[in-house]
């Protein structure tokens, strides 16, 4: 066979091999890769034709014409399989991104109040509703508010050291969390009278307040909610009507109250307020131990000391004041068995007991 003919020959299969190469070649990358096999600088046809060198000057027209016709066939080949990938490219992308617009919406899932802090918010809607001014104060208390002014002197257990979490010294004073929220109700009071206010005087103070006391029933940070009226002739059966109207509100039904003689140092009297049992309507089961109530929180009347160290005269005016526990009463009203379910902030509880606005 002639040099012509061999280099022929050579040109038509490595044609032959490109083009299948190139059907077969999936992807772009793929045939960029070929291009470079075949036509680039270092590439098959290069290498052919290096053979056309060796040929007689006469006859290197004609097989650089032969040349020339299958770098343009590979070149127009390279360049139809190139656009069919890039079509296929493209519809791959377009299936693998297709969004199915008819499919229903997925649930970002619904946050919830938390128990208490909705019991917070009833209890007092429930007084504002009676027409008790809402008030709120600090966290971070000085002894005359959480103490002193409430009659509760320097050798009072309740000031020991293992009650109370003392925070910082500030102006030479000792501060601390407050351990209720009557310090709120006696600067209530002391600021009334300052903007030039007489009673009569209701308000209503719900919070967060700090003892230093950890077991199965007390937590080191629960609420309270205050309630107050102060007036010429307020009497213990203001108090009673209006425990058990709130009571009632709260407990959404007709519930019956006792009032049971007890020591506060803010009242005088004092007592502690028991509802007939909600869980067995007062005939005795676990909830009640048997007795058929349950205390629900501890009230009086103010205690004349109270009312002249905020500068309000005491032979003029009387007041009564309660407080309690929400922690408590939403327990005893949603059946919660245990405080520490409040506090550990797991979701399944959170969500089932949680309220969602
Ligand atoms: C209680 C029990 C009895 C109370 C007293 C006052 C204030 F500041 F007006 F004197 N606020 N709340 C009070 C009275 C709180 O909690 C068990």
């Amino acid at each position: 066979m002639s040099e012509i003919d061999s280099l022929k020959s050579e040109l038509e299969s490595l044609q032959a091999d490109a083009l299948q190469a190139f059907s077969a070649a999936d992807n772009l990358n793929d045939l960029q890769k070929l291009r470079v096999q075949y036509l680039g600088k270092k590439g098959a046809l290069t290498e052919v034709l290096k053979g056309v060198g060796k040929l007689a000057p006469t006859d290197r027209p004609m097989i650089g014409q032969h040349v020339n016709k299958t770098k343009s066939a590979l070149a127009a080949a390279l360049d139809s399989t190139e656009a069919d990938l890039a079509v296929k490219a493209k519809a791959a992308r377009i299936e693998a991104e297709r969004v199915d617009v008819t499919l229903p919406g997925r649930s970002k899932g619904k946050g919830a109040l938390h128990p208490v802090q909705h019991g917070l918010d009833e209890i007092t809607a429930i007084f504002s509703q009676m027409g008790f001014v809402v008030a709120e104060g600090p966290e971070i208390e000085d002894e005359f508010h959480n103490f002193d002014a409430l009659n509760i002197p320097a050798e009072h257990p309740a000031r020991a050291m293992h009650d109370t979490f003392f925070v910082k010294q500030m102006a030479d004073q000792p501060m601390l969390l407050r351990t209720h929220t009557s310090p709120v109700q006696i600067r209530a009071m002391k600021r009334f009278l300052a903007e030039g206010g007489e009673p009569p005087l209701a308000v209503v103070a719900p919070g967060r307040v700090y003892r230093c006391d950890y077991d199965v029933t007390h937590s080191p940070m629960f609420h309270q909610v205050e309630v107050f009226k102060v007036d010429r002739d307020v009497s213990m059966a203001h108090l009673k009507g209006v425990l058990k109207h709130f009571l009632s509100t709260y407990f959404e039904k007709e519930v019956e109250i006792r009032l049971r003689p007890h020591y506060f140092p803010f009242t005088e009297p004092s007592a502690e307020v028991d509802i007939g049992c909600v869980f067995c309507a007062g005939k005795g089961c676990r909830i009640c131990k048997g007795s058929g109530w349950i205390e629900v929180l501890g009230s009086g009347m103010i205690h004349p000391k109270v009312l002249e160290s905020v500068g309000i005269d005491s032979e003029e005016f009387s007041g009564f004041a309660f407080g309690l526990g929400v922690e408590r009463l939403v327990m005893l009203k949603q059946g919660i068995p245990d405080l520490r379910l409040f506090f550990e902030n797991d979701v399944r509880f959170l969500s089932r007991m949680g309220v969602s606005k």
